[in-house]
């Protein structure tokens, strides 16, 4: 069977209800979060099998972790550990700016090491999907994503690599630095364009910003523009989607919705045209719901859509 194989953490979102500073009985909603289960939870509800490798906590949250991706229908490769889970505080300052906090040191998913990595696993996947948050949580998670593309390149696997810069985890120079290595050796690529720029710093929009990342090694490059949508360089050749135009609710998760709905097409053996499609209509279903990942569609909502004006 033809799976995606992806490696990465998954923190416990503690999210506030409502605006203002933090008080004693304040409401925080609990939830999950996390770029690369985010796309393996996207792809199973698209009916494409989803594999995640990861180190889980014994604690309570990591119990919920855990019985959330299998419920999704995800493949759960998790060694768990005595460390405790990762925390995501999501303030909301005022209605339009919220503010977040990562508490990932010292936690279970920070102790991630290229021994979790089980070889036949990623050797027998169609896809491995790697995103830049993973190697910016310590020298371990990074070996863990570099072991990963050394056995994905070897088996002849194909590597997927969102750059997911996060400025909380470390600065740019860093990035770079980590990053480049992967990217050279991947097969696709995502970016939005301030992303992609710290790959390829002298270049500018979207047409030049993905043909010099092709140029670097990758087949492609797909650079995310946000409400314009998106253009990819593929195989050579120019792609155009448009966005769907929808409500901004929650920005958050849209990227992985976005190579969720790609890969996912990927997978089926679609073409370019068809993934491109499907990222657009997940990113949409992403931004107009509350959630990282809670939102996206099942693949039999997709289906219900003839037109982008439906959702
Ligand atoms: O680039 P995106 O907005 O799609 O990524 C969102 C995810 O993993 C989110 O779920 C969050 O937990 C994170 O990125 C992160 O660690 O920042
Ligand atoms: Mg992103």
């Amino acid at each position: 069977q033809r799976y995606l194989v992806t490696v990465g953490e998954v923190l416990a979102v503690l999210a506030a209800s409502d605006t203002g500073p933090l008080a004693v009985g304040s409401d925080l909603r609990l939830g999950l979060a996390g770029a690369e289960s985010n796309v393996a939870v996207g792809v199973s509800r698209l009916g494409g099998s989803a594999t995640w490798i990861g180190r889980v906590s014994d604690d309570a949250l990591g119990n919920l972790i855990l019985r959330e991706l299998r419920a999704e229908g995800v493949t759960t490769v998790a060694a768990r550990d005595r460390a405790p889970t990762s925390l995501l505080l999501r303030e909301r300052r005022t209605a339009t700016h919220s503010r977040t906090r990562y508490y990932r040191t010292h936690t279970a998913g920070a102790r991630l090491s290229a021994d979790d990595i089980p070889e036949d696993l990623v050797a027998g996947a169609a896809v491995l999907h790697i995103t830049g948050i993973t190697p910016a949580l310590g020298e371990g998670p990074a070996g863990a994503v570099t072991r990963a593309v050394d056995i994905a390149v070897d088996a002849g696997v194909p590597v997927s690599l969102d750059i997911n810069f996060r400025s909380l985890l470390w600065n740019e120079r860093e990035a770079r630095c980590t990053l480049l290595p992967l990217l050279r050796r991947s097969d696709l690529v995502f970016a939005g364009p301030h992303e992609a720029r710290l790959m390829v710093p002298d270049a500018d929009g979207p047409e030049e910003l993905a043909k010099r990342i092709c140029e670097l090694g990758p087949a492609g490059a797909v650079i995310k523009l946000g409400a314009e949508g998106a253009y990819a360089l593929l195989d050579g050749r120019e792609h155009r989607q448009p966005a769907v135009p929808v409500t901004l609710h929650d920005s958050v998760g849209a990227g992985d919705a976005f190579a969720a709905g790609y890969l996912a097409e990927l997978l089926a053996g679609e073409r370019p045209e068809k993934r491109l499609r499907t990222a657009a209509l997940l990113g949409a279903f992403a931004v107009s719901t509350t959630g990282d990942w809670e939102g996206l569609p099942r693949r039999g909502e997709l289906d219900l859509l003839d037109h982008y004006d439906d959702i």
